[in-house]
């Protein structure tokens, strides 16, 4: 069934439809087949790394540096294929290219630039973003970890909690606390002093790694440091480039369930009839048209901002919240639909449902993302 009720893709122009269907067809062919194994054993599924960077995911929106240069829409397209795969490729691509290509991009000097965005664009090198302790990720302010200069040098102490791509990155981009405010640090991860821990007991994107990061005096020269970032503002502008990626990505995880729902509730007969026979079900499906339909639409006109150098932080803090509250809803109401087939991963619904607790918590939890929309209303900080 097309669900592009609105005829979404004819406003598409023919090179992000190629760009869309370059993933889509990665996604059937390479990642579907695999990712509930994935899923199952908690793998990130690294060898397909390769061909993601080959597809020119990585660092897309950055132009040069043997990056694609594409624009805000097929950026988000690209999201909205990975994530109908598994959350947890989106989370990869997400922090590879919004949390480290873009501030190195947006902050580094020449030499950083030159030396690490040609790298992290091939996946020859693995990024993560340190941002979130331990003490609370929604308040990033009240880090502990700091950096201090030692003549030439930095030195930074501290550790990060919850950090996508941790264990298996070659460079961890830490924001650390120094005299002058918050600084961004280019820290390659055979550092002395340096160890990451892989989160094993998580419920949630298994498919993806989640780790614990560890600063035990850390000594990096001066040239590792962000030039371009004082305050929070330089993490918080990254983050809205990932949360404009979340609002995309979520309706791919939809979109799945929905679809997989469809075609179980047309063959499922109870009471004599198939189960899409009775009203109560067309009226949840409907509702969950309905939803899909209203975000999609978000995700396309937040692109075009963007794309016009007019999206700001409030409507991607709107994006963000109403999109991922749409699939998880979605996710969970399809999960109910399946009956007790819903909890097996032979059906993507609990896959998908399980993956967006993160994704609703992860990029700013949903409350915090209605405080923002509220402070914009009232000019008052309820934070
Ligand atoms: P606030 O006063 O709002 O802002 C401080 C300065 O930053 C500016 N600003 C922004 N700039 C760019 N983009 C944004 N979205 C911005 N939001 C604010 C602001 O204008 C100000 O600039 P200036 O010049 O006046 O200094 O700061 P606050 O302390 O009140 O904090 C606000 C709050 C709570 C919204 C913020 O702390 C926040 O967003 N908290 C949530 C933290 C969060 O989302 N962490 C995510 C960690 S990374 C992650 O989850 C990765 S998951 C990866 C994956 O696998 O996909
Ligand atoms: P807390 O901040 O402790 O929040 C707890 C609860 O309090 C939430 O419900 C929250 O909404 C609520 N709350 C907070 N403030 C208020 C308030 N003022 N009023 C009312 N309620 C409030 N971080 C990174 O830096 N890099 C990563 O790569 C990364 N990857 C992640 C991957 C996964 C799988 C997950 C789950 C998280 C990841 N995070 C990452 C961390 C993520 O950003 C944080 O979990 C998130 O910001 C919330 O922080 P917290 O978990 O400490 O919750």
């Amino acid at each position: 069934m097309n669900l592009d009720l609105f005829d979404i893709n004819s406003v598409l122009t023919e090179e992000e439809q190629l760009v869309q269907d370059n993933v889509g067809r990665f996604v059937n062919d390479k990642v579907l087949p695999i990712i509930q194994e994935c899923f199952e054993n908690h793998r990130f599924p690294a060898e397909l790394v390769p061909e993601i960077a080959a597809l020119g995911i990585l660092g897309s929106s950055i132009e040069g540096y043997g990056c694609a240069g594409m624009n805000a829409i097929s950026f988000g397209l690209i999201c909205k294929e990975l994530e109908r795969g598994d959350s947890g490729l989106r989370s990869f691509a997400s922090v590879q290219s919004s949390l480290v290509m873009f501030p190195i991009f947006q902050y580094g000097s020449d030499e950083q630039k030159n030396h690490w965005l040609p790298k992290l664009a091939k996946a020859e090198a693995i990024g993560c973003f340190g941002l979130t302790e331990s003490q609370g990720g929604s308040d990033p302010m009240n880090m502990k970890t700091h950096a201090k200069q030692d003549g030439d040098d930095w030195i930074i102490n501290g550790s990060k909690m919850w950090t996508t791509n941790g264990s298996i990155a070659d460079l961890a981009l830490v924001w650390a606390m120094t005299e002058d405010g918050i600084k961004g640090f280019l820290i390659e991860t055979e550092s002395k002093g340096f160890t990451a821990h892989k989160i094993e007991n998580k419920f949630s994107l298994r498919a993806s790694v989640t780790s614990e990061l560890f600063f035990d005096n850390i000594r990096i020269p001066k040239e590792n440091i962000l030039p371009g970032s004082v305050g929070l503002k330089g993490p918080l502008s990254c983050l809205t480039q990932a949360r404009y990626g979340i609002a995309w990505g979520v309706t791919g995880a939809a979109e799945a369930c929905l679809q997989q729902l469809l075609d179980y509730t047309d063959t499922r007969v109870l009471f004599g009839r198939s189960l899409s026979e009775n009203q109560a079900i067309q009226i949840r499906l409907a509702d969950m048209q309905r939803r899909l339909v209203a975000a999609s639409l978000i995700a396309l006109r937040l692109g075009q901002l963007k794309d016009e150098g007019k999206m700001n932080p409030t409507q991607v803090s709107v994006a963000k919240w109403n999109n991922t509250r749409m699939a998880l809803d979605i996710a969970r109401d399809c999960r109910d639909m399946l009956g007790a087939s819903g909890i097996s991963a032979e059906y993507v619904p609990i896959r998908h449902m399980l993956n967006l607790e993160s994704v609703i918590t992860y990029e700013g939890t949903e409350t915090i993302h209605q405080l923002a929309v509220g402070r914009h209303l009232t000019g008052k900080n309820a934070f």
